[in-house]
């Protein structure tokens, strides 16, 4: 729970936590004696958060509690579904996550240990992903006699490719933090306990960029993948015109041009 300001926050199930950091809002993933499992509550909880995103929080970060990121679907609450309601839990899972990718706000995951299952789908939702060494990447569905569910069999081919998803489905693989760098799970890696500084970091500096800017990565990329060439060009030249006819990019196009913005250079 929290005691936040914001009405969203202090709604949250006890499985979340909620912090505010400046513009940056901590969500915590807060039943580490379960190992982080998403019961119902938490996703519907998840659902709740990203659908009212305070207006002064200009970016998230994800982070779970305890020695693993999430361990996925709680397993408790599966024996007794019928068909109808897998079909309703999965979409709720759906919603949740369409909340998270296509919000007012990025997202930036910061994993350590168990990514695994359901934990994957949500990190896979996020925007940006930074990744302790501890953090290994696994799809026990395959194991468990079910299949993904929240959104992990169109997201994750899009991250890592087909083939790796059916292999880890298949065969139970495993990935680690430096191989999940190099397929694409993780942009970032860090050294043990150094995730979540890191992810506050990187969501500090987007929180820094114009909103439209952000708006436009978060909606108008994914979009522009899935779609014809001619009708991203199109998207992406409107989009444009829209951004830079935002007062906020004039100021910025001025900083730069009367040497008050730093400069490009390699960091
Ligand atoms: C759980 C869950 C869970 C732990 N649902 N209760 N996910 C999985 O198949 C992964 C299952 N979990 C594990 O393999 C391990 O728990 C971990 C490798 C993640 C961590 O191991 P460890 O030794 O640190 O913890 P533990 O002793 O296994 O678990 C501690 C407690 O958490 C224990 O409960 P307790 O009451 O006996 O203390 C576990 O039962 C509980 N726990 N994971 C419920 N997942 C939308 S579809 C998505 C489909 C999926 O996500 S499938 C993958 C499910």
């Amino acid at each position: 729970m929290s005691d936040s300001k914001h009405e969203a926050a202090n709604k949250l199930p006890p499985s979340l936590r909620f912090e505010q950091r400046g513009a940056v809002g901590i969500l915590r993933l807060s039943r580490p004696h379960k190992r982080n499992a998403l019961d119902d509550g938490t996703i519907q909880g998840i659902e709740d958060f990203f659908s009212t995103t305070p207006s002064d929080i200009k970016a998230i970060v994800i982070h779970g509690e305890g020695e693993h990121f999430c361990a996925g679907l709680d397993l408790s609450e599966l024996s007794e579904r019928d068909i109808a309601a897998g079909i309703a839990h999965s979409r709720a899972w759906h919603r949740a996550f369409e909340r998270i990718e296509f919000g007012r706000v990025p997202v930036v995951a910061g994993l350590h240990g168990a990514v695994v299952g359901g934990g994957l789908e949500l990190a896979a939702a996020c925007h940006i992903r930074v990744a302790e060494r501890s953090a290994y990447y696994a799809l026990p569905e395959g194991s468990r006699g079910i299949f993904l569910g929240g959104g992990g069999s169109v997201r994750l081919p899009r991250l890592i490719g087909t083939a790796c998803v059916i292999d880890m489905m298949l065969t139970g693989r495993t990935y680690g933090a430096d191989e999940g760098v190099a397929l694409g799970f993780s942009h970032y890696i860090v050294e043990a306990g150094a995730g979540l500084a890191r992810a506050i970091e990187l969501a500090e500096r987007i929180a820094g960029n114009a909103p439209m800017t952000n708006f436009a990565a978060m909606h108008v990329l994914p979009h522009n993948a899935e779609q014809d060439r001619a009708s991203g060009l199109l998207m992406e030249a409107l989009m444009a015109a829209i951004a830079q006819g935002d007062p906020e990019a004039k100021r910025r196009l001025r900083d730069f041009l009367e040497k008050r913005a730093p400069k490009t250079v390699r960091q």
